[in-house]
């Protein structure tokens, strides 16, 4: 399938693209200020800019599975390739990756201190992947949309169970963008690989809460979105999965969120 990019995911890529040499660098040398700021672009990207209500606070998700691939120094993932996601990452490692970020911006005088790179919240990812949508993925209640949507184990798998009626085009991972975004630009929300979160799993309060961080302590954390190696009803809007922070795997990655410290911190 075509990738497809909003003219404010070029905006932020190619500001990314700029700065690339010196965040490369993050794990092993100084770093050099330039003209381009990863903070200044996310910052400039409408994507998942939430204040919908007066209680709710601004974040910023970004539209990159693949972030980790390039910046992390060391391509961790099984599949490899600077447009796949990153994968075989675990959450310690994420967790790391975004702790060094956030202190590499800040030092080169790019990002406040009260503004972090984290792991998106549970309830922040699902506000994302959803974009207004109370269906069962952001595309509708019909699984007819799938392969336009997400990557995940159809046709192309050899893998038990898979969705055979389905053909989404790609047997492992998929590059970023290869397919359909929802309606506020996100691209393979649903599938391609899970993405950790940062909360802890537990199950859901029954009374509604605005803006949840999960429970305080717990031995799981949350992964969201499904992926290439499960069928398709694990890409739905609501599904929630988990495992210890120290596990590894082909099909379980990552996605920045530029947020507020006390969000999480
Ligand atoms: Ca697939
Ligand atoms: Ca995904």
């Amino acid at each position: 399938m075509k990738r497809q990019s909003t003219p404010s995911t070029w905006l932020f890529l190619t500001c990314l693209f700029f700065s690339q040499a010196e965040m490369i660098g993050l794990f092993s040398q100084t770093p050099k200020p330039n003209r381009a700021t990863v903070s200044s672009a996310i910052e400039t990207t409408p994507l998942a800019k939430r204040k919908d209500n007066g209680a709710s606070k601004v974040f910023t998700l970004m539209d990159d599975e693949a972030i980790g691939v390039r910046f992390m120094g060391n391509n961790p993932s099984h599949f490899k390739g600077s447009q796949l996601p990153v994968e075989k990452v675990s959450w310690d490692e994420a967790k790391a990756f975004c702790e060094q970020l956030t202190e590499y911006e800040r030092t080169a005088g790019r990002l406040p201190q009260d503004r972090a790179y984290q792991l998106p919240t549970e309830a922040q990812w699902e506000y994302a992947c959803r974009a207004g949508t109370k269906k069962a993925w952001n595309f509708g209640d019909s699984p007819s949309g799938l392969s336009t949507y997400a990557n995940f184990s159809d046709k192309n798998s050899n893998l038990q169970g898979a969705d055979k009626e389905y053909d989404d085009g790609f047997e492992f991972t998929a590059p970023v963008a290869s397919y359909s975004a929802n309606a506020w630009g996100f691209h393979e929300m649903h599938g391609n690989v899970f993405e950790w979160c940062m909360d802890w799993y537990g199950k859901h309060t029954p009374v509604a809460v605005i803006d949840p961080v999960g429970p305080l302590i717990g031995k799981e954390r949350i992964f969201r979105g499904g992926s290439w190696a499960l069928p398709g009803v694990f890409t739905r809007s609501a599904r929630r999965d988990k495992n210890q922070p120290i596990l590894k795997s082909g099909f379980l990655g990552f996605r920045l969120c530029l947020g507020q410290v006390q969000d999480k911190e």
